[in-house]
């Protein structure tokens, strides 16, 4: 298999610096790949899933990825495609987000597997035992300032003003990539469109530190493009903030639900660059788009193998499990744990003790029914439902016996509109 080819015909390729040679060189070797990630939080988010199946579709077709730690870099702070400084988190903070981090990638990328097996590197390893001389000497002696100046990140920074710490940043990425050329024998460095600048650098360090070498340098940097929506907003983002990749943070349910609400105008392309699905595959989903698009095939194909990739078939069936149960609002099959997944965002409302309390008085003080007599009529028409099982009394008194694990209480007013009542913790 041509993986340029397929990364070509997938639209994942950005910039190569040198097609035709990487291409040659893919062919003919098993190739060491890398691409850094730096622990500016304790989860990667959906921004790093592109890269890391990147990694991914390399380590299929038999070459050897290394998943790259920026615990020194990390450090430092990347002013790529950022237009203020970073304040700077302290040295055993960053320790532990390289800890989560190397976790989730370990689970993302077969780290035990064959002889391509996935490894993780953390260049607090090597960037830490540097001394500020070897370094001046050894690696800034090979840029000029106004090579750095040049580089994007640098430029468009300095009307606002740049710390020399950040300033540095890209030798250090070029001394990582130098140095897994010599130790790893690693040719190629891959990264978003953000990391070209860092990338080439590290391309020109390798050149000029091996310049009295025999043989020729071949080394090469490859980038993926920045994702796009047809709708102009912002890739990744949701009124929840960022999509992160840790279940904790962002539930199994909510990632299923991000993927599924993809525009119909996005869900080839994300179909392309994001899964592992042959072309001829997708090119059947794109047909259902255009022939069927209430069905949302594609969107619920990209929902199932997004959510399966990062969390794992049960998770993946969980997410199912509560978008058909809050679709057909039968939530009485679920369990607790899809229960607290499923209602995390809808309304909610706090009581303030463990009293009885009348239904109606209930509806009407959580807001759900506007007014006594809005509730009443609600409850005689059949359109409140308990935990999912529909209620006509309007004389039932509501107890924390009702509530999911002595917890909480699911309300259902029509259709669809869900609430949830809690009870004071004990
Ligand atoms: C550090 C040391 C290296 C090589 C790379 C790095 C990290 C790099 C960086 N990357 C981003 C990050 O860490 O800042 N300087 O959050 C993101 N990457 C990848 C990809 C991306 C980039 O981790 O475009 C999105 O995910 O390159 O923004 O020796």
């Amino acid at each position: 298999m041509d993986i340029l080819q397929d990364l070509e015909n997938r639209g994942l390729l950005n910039q190569v610096t040198d097609f035709e040679g990487l291409k040659k060189h893919l062919d003919e070797n098993q190739v060491t790949l890398y691409c850094g990630f730096d622990p500016t939080a304790d989860s990667l988010h959906i921004g790093h899933l592109l890269p890391v199946t990147m990694l991914k579709r390399f380590q299929q077709v038999g070459h050897k990825p290394i998943a790259l730690i920026g615990g020194g870099t990390g450090m430092i702070g990347d002013p790529s495609g950022r237009t203020s400084e970073r304040t700077l988190n302290e040295e055993n903070v960053v320790h532990g987000f390289a800890k989560s981090l190397r976790n989730q990638l370990a689970r993302l990328l077969d780290f035990e597997e064959g002889e391509n097996a996935a490894v993780a590197r953390n260049n607090y390893d090597w960037l830490s035992k540097l001394t500020i001389i070897d370094f001046l000497r050894d690696a800034g002696k090979h840029f000029t300032v106004n090579y750095m100046l040049a580089k994007d990140s640098v430029s468009s920074r300095i009307e606002q003003g740049i710390s020399y710490t950040e300033f540095s940043y890209m030798l250090l990425q070029s001394y990582d990539f130098a140095q897994l050329y010599k130790e790893e024998n690693c040719t190629l460095q891959i990264g978003g469109s953000d990391q070209w600048g860092n990338i080439t650098a590290g391309l020109e360090f390798i050149r000029r530190s091996r310049e009295h070498e025999e043989e020729d340098v071949k080394a090469f940097g490859l980038t993926v493009p920045l994702i796009t929506k047809a709708d102009g907003t912002k890739f990744g983002k949701t009124a929840g903030g960022a999509v992160w990749l840790d279940a904790k943070k962002t539930s199994p349910y909510e990632f299923y639900q991000f993927w599924f609400n993809t525009d119909d105008r996005d869900v080839v392309k994300f179909l392309k660059y994001f899964t592992f699905l042959s072309l001829d595959e997708i090119a059947e989903l794109e047909k259902a788009v255009k022939t069927s698009p209430e069905k949302r095939e594609a969107q619920k194909t990209l929902a199932e193998e997004m959510t399966k990739f990062v969390h794992g078939e049960d998770a993946l069936q969980q997410a199912i499990n509560i978008s058909n149960a809050l679709f057909t609002g039968d939530i009485k099959e679920l369990t607790v744990d899809e229960m607290k997944q499923g209602f995390k965002d809808v309304p909610s409302h706090t009581l303030e003790s463990d009293e009885p309390i009348g239904l109606v008085d209930l509806l009407v003080e959580s807001k759900i029914s506007s007014s006594k007599r809005q509730a009443r009529e609600d409850i005689n028409n059949g359109a409140i439902y308990i935990n999912g099982e529909r209620t006509k009394d309007l004389k039932k008194m509501i107890t924390r016996d009702d509530a999911i694990e002595r917890q909480f209480i699911v309300i259902r007013r029509g259709k669809k509109r869900y609430f949830v009542i809690r009870y004071p913790a004990k």
